[in-house]
């Protein structure tokens, strides 16, 4: 069954110029595009996109790292997108992201991990209308 998932090239990864290489693998994977901005987040936005995480000890260090700099929110679509994208991905931490996954090729730090995927059908809803209200 095709879904629908919310990625972000994070800060780190516009400033890195990997934006590209990202979007490219998105689509060889075979997902389409379904929306794609470049969006500097409010503060409001940022803690509302990661609200889930407003009691851990990093929340503080992860508004301003995803405000910090221009991003890019894009919207996929295809069969498990959620999934397939998370494995695209790699571990959260990149240290532990096998190479060939985003994370295990471009990065090194869990703090700046390159890119954002929705975890789970209920969370890409919720943070679809946050990037993309128009897409409701
Ligand atoms: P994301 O939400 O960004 O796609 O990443 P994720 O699902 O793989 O990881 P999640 O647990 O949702 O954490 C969100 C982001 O918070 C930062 N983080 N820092 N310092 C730490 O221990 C720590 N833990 C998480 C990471 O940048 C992670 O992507
Ligand atoms: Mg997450």
């Amino acid at each position: 069954m095709s879904e629908r998932t919310l990625i972000l090239v994070k800060p780190d990864g516009v400033r890195r110029g990997v934006v590209g290489e990202v979007i490219s693998r998105i689509e060889r994977k075979g997902l389409k595009l379904v929306a794609l901005e470049l969006q500097n987040l409010a503060r409001e936005t940022a803690e509302a996109h990661y609200a889930e995480h407003a009691d851990k000890p990093f929340f503080g260090e992860l508004v301003e790292f995803i405000t910090g700099g221009p991003l890019v929110a894009l919207v996929a679509e295809g069969p498990n997108a959620i999934k397939a994208f998370r494995q695209l991905a790699g571990a959260t931490n990149p240290v532990e992201a096998v190479p060939g996954s985003i994370r295990g090729d471009f990065a090194l730090e869990i703090g700046e991990n390159i890119v954002h995927g929705s975890d789970s059908p209920e969370s890409a809803e919720r943070e679809i209308k946050i990037f993309f209200p128009e897409l409701g």
